[in-house]
């Protein structure tokens, strides 16, 4: 194994057992900071994300593949082999699947005392006996969390889409670990962390409920895009194309009602001076909305975005996903990249975020193949070839083609 030394986690080896989108997202994250990342998938069968065609060639960059029967006998021997060796082992299956099939946290630090465990599940490692073991996808923590009702247009709810709620708890695994790793590292002890799928879209759906819990009042959903508390946030037309913007701040909101000819109202005792957002609970939302819509509606997109940097509005074009590359900001930022996949032929994605400055990231590995690097990963342990070919005799490891 000949991981480049790169990035601020170089030197820190993490191993995952996880299919499709959460927590894969939060170990490559891992990866594409620098760490040495392996990548478990059964030994019968591949991460169910393969199927797609493009995507794996993104999400699984930087990646190691073993692929691995965890619970059979042998399997555990050879895990807990691998388990020595990691600093963070992050797993995502229904509630405490591991620890019911004898492999708890307190096994685990038998192993390695400072291990960093993330359990990722729908519902959490404890809790009642109907929910703990379900299963559960994206849509699953966005319905159960109160986050989904919140969403979509005042007509009808909708999960925010594409997986929001995966990525969400995703980067709530890296950043924990990383919290629990540090402490580890400070300590010797190791940490388990319950990130629960539900628990991660609760806190990303909690400002509006905090109306709800001290006060019963629960806001609307939106309504054509627009913020439901707030005139003069969130989607509007013009006469090419869609822009979004959000009037913000004292000076904001008194140069656009001048320029609306509302400006007699900032100094009232409804609007005073300095007010700085328009609640839609006032009595002149509505016609600061009417008032928008009338003025962006027959501005093209440049002109409104002019006239939104003009006045310090925050406002952007809602662009099409095949006008991104060619924006000069992206142009300008290297936000999409291309690298090379196993197979020789470039791939076309989005380029590692955030950027550190003093220790840069990179990706230096397309998508290894279904257990491409079982045979490496377990030498490099101790693992003898003899044995080697006698698990994958029995199946107990599968090395690829
Ligand atoms: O939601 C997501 C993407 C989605 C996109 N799309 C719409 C396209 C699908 O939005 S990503 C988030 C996925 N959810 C989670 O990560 C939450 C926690 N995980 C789960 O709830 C379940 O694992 C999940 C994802 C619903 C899949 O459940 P499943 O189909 O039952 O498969 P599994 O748990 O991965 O594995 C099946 C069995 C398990 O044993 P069991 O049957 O006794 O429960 C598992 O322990 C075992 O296989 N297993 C292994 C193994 N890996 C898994 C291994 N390497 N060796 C031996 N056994």
């Amino acid at each position: 194994m000949n991981t480049p030394k790169f990035g601020p986690l170089s030197g820190v080896r993490v191993v995952f057992s996880a299919i499709e989108i959460a927590g894969p997202f939060a170990a490559q994250t891992l990866a594409e900071w620098g760490a040495e990342v392996i990548w478990i998938e059964h030994s019968k069968y591949a991460d169910t994300i393969r199927v797609q065609p493009n995507y794996p060639e993104l999400s699984r960059r930087n990646l190691y593949a073993l692929s691995l029967n965890i619970f059979s006998e042998e399997g555990k021997e050879v895990f807990y082999d691998l388990i020595k060796t990691a600093d963070i082992f992050i797993e995502a299956s229904k509630g405490p699947a591991f620890a019911s099939k004898g492999i708890t946290d307190e096994v685990l630090w038998s192993y390695k005392k400072d291990l960093v465990i993330a359990h990722l599940s729908g519902f959490g490692q404890f809790g009642d006996d109907y929910h703990t073991n379900l299963a559960a996808y994206n849509t699953i923590a966005q319905a159960f969390s109160g986050y989904l009702i919140q969403n979509g247009d005042i007509n009808q709810p909708m999960p925010a889409f594409p997986y929001t709620a995966d990525y969400m708890v995703g980067l709530t695994a890296t950043a924990s670990c990383l919290a629990a790793l540090h402490k580890a590292k400070a300590t010797g002890v190791g940490e388990s962390i319950d990130v629960c799928m539900y628990e991660v879209m609760l806190r990303v759906g909690q400002y509006y409920m905090m109306d709800y819990f001290n006060g019963g009042e629960m806001c609307p959903r939106m309504i054509k895009g627009k913020d439901p508390l707030y005139a003069g946030c969130g989607l509007y037309k013009c006469a090419d194309g869609y822009i979004v913007f959000e009037v913000v701040g004292g000076y904001q909101v008194s140069e656009i009602f001048k320029d609306l000819g509302i400006g007699e109202l900032i100094g009232t005792e409804e609007y005073p001076e300095g007010i700085q957002l328009i609640s839609r609970k006032t009595s002149k939302a509505a016609l600061f909305e009417e008032k928008l819509d009338e003025y962006f509606g027959k501005l093209n997109v440049k002109d409104a975005l002019d006239y939104l940097k003009s006045k310090k509005i925050a406002g952007a074009k809602v662009l099409e996903v095949s006008e991104l590359e060619g924006n000069s900001q992206y142009i300008a930022r290297n936000s999409i990249i291309t690298w090379e996949n196993e197979k020789g032929k470039t791939v076309k994605g989005p380029n590692i975020m955030p950027r550190f400055k003093n220790n840069p990231c990179k990706v230096w590995r397309a998508m290894p193949g279904y257990g491409k690097d079982t045979k490496d990963i377990l030498s490099s342990i101790g693992i003898s070839e003899e044995r080697i070919n006698k698990l994958a005799e029995d199946k107990i490891i599968n090395c690829g083609k």
